[in-house]
């Protein structure tokens, strides 16, 4: 077979160690962390390589390794693109392919200092609205009676970090990759809450030993079309399985706080911060806020692509003022953090017509990703009193999403783990009422607010008499 690069694109790998056991090689973490760690292992004379664990996903486990452990990352500009290849990778584990036994035995090794994950929110099967792990959750139910495969990483973890305790290897860092806020505190809250079902003392070394820290990531990344995979093709000479195409920008802000080392990825542009919240708190509310918004309105109007919702003007504005007068201000930034400039940058990247970013993308796992994107900045608007009408008509959009129908009379193909309740509710006779009262993903002081009641019912019903594009260009 010939090899997957040139050999004067390739960089010397010999001194890399998989010092970083990564759960989820998803697009994401392909075009983001471990570029980051690609970018540090070709300036400095780094270690820290890879190890690439898939819990589902066989296919690209194999065809990573079927590829020297190495990938494309096509970085598509509305002007210019560029490959990038990606050799952090020096190995990769799949229960199904390697035993489950093998994964566990790689997150307990010794030279092992950080396990990052990239698992969406419901990969830690918490109820969104508190960071609370799910204990009525079916797979975290079978994790707990012990079965020798781990069904969530949750149980993956635990297993780990008892070996490792059981052999005395050194402690290490868990980094959640995810967009959730606090994303470090959620996951040591679920692990914390899941080791003490089956073994306090392991959630006491775990508390005092092992560190969670919070990251901010930021890169969009669309899921890989026939089209990206052809574009992909036409730059590496030949197909690559594993590549992925995203935005030429990337960023990435972490907490500093790790237990064994952690690679300079300082160097590669990433920022160490002693705090992470105010950062997370923008790219959540702005960016992601604005994204979810786009996706459930730009779906219903009929617009396949976030670039699409672009180029119609109403769109546009309401985007940007949901960003600048309703996420904004609900933020406390650090000195010299110009919002208004982000979100002027952000409407360009949203642009970018060579993402081809499916508003059906975007619009999947809505109950895991609304408490994060709108429910912190609707909690500021009813603690200072103001209003929040793109808020109102992007929660009213889910809703009107979730009920399966589109304006076209189409069905829509819901992706949620709460799907079936989500739809059941929507099709009931008080939809707004019910599906607010979903505590899992609405705190009371949302759900049961009067204002939030009134004000989403308003939007919802613009929404069903007038379509998504009038209610949108009327606000
Ligand atoms: C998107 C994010 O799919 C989604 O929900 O909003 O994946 C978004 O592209 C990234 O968070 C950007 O960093």
């Amino acid at each position: 077979m010939p090899p997957f690069v040139k050999a004067d694109v390739r960089h010397n790998r010999t001194k890399l160690r998989p010092r970083i056991v990564h759960i989820g090689f998803g697009a994401f973490h392909r075009a983001h962390q471990a570029l980051f760690t690609d970018q540090v292992a070709r300036q400095g004379d780094s270690d820290w390589g890879i190890c690439e664990v898939s819990l589902f996903n066989d296919t690209a486990i194999a065809a990573l390794r079927a590829q020297d452990h190495m990938f494309s990352v096509l970085e598509t500009g509305a002007e210019s693109t560029e490959i990038k290849i990606v050799q952090a990778a020096t190995c990769a584990l799949t229960p199904s392919l390697d035993g489950p036994e093998a994964v566990i035995a790689q997150l307990a090794a010794a030279e092992t200092a950080i396990i990052s994950l990239t698992i969406t929110e419901k990969g830690y099967c918490i109820d969104p609205a508190t960071g609370r792990l799910d204990m009525s959750h079916p797979e975290i139910l079978s994790d707990l009676k012990g079965s020798n495969t781990p069904q969530t990483v949750l149980g993956y973890l635990t297993a780990a970090l008892k070996k490792r305790r059981e052999l005395g290897h050194p402690p290490l860092s868990i980094l959640s990759c995810d967009n959730i806020q606090g994303n470090g505190q959620v996951a040591k809250a679920a692990l914390l809450a899941f080791a003490r079902q089956t073994a306090p003392d392991l959630a006491d070394w775990i508390n005092a030993k092992i560190t969670f820290p919070c990251t901010m990531v930021d890169r969009i990344v669309p899921a890989v079309t026939d089209d990206t995979a052809a574009d992909i093709a036409a730059h590496l000479g030949h197909p690559d399985p594993c590549g992925v195409a995203c935005e030429p920008f990337k960023q990435w802000v972490i907490e500093d706080n790790f237990a064994a080392g952690r690679p300079d990825w300082d160097i590669a542009g990433a920022k160490f911060v002693a705090d992470v919240t105010p950062y997370e708190e923008m790219k959540l509310r702005m960016l992601n806020g604005a994204h979810s918004f786009l996706a459930y309105l730009g779906y219903l109007a009929g617009y396949t692509h976030i670039s699409d919702t672009m180029d119609d003007p109403h769109f546009r504005s309401a985007a940007f003022d949901l960003m600048t007068q309703e996420a904004a201000p609900s933020l406390t930034m650090p000195a010299g953090a110009d919002l208004r400039a982000y979100a002027e940058q952000l409407i360009v990247r949203f642009s970018n017509p060579a993402l081809k970013h499916k508003t059906w993308q975007i619009a999947m796992d809505g109950s895991q990703k609304i408490p994060h994107r709108l429910g912190g900045s609707l909690k500021h608007h009813l603690a200072q009193g103001t209003d929040f009408p793109m808020i109102a008509l992007g929660i009213a959009a889910w809703m009107r999403y979730v009920s399966g129908m589109d304006e076209q009379g189409h069905s829509i193909d819901i992706c949620d783990p709460l799907a079936a309740e989500l739809y059941k509710r929507a099709n009931q006779p008080d939809p707004v009422a019910s599906l607010l009262g979903m505590e899992a993903i609405f705190e009371p002081e949302i759900g049961r607010n009067s204002d939030v009641i009134t004000k989403v019912t308003q939007a919802y019903n613009a929404l069903l008499q007038h379509g998504a594009k009038a209610a949108l260009a009327a606000l």
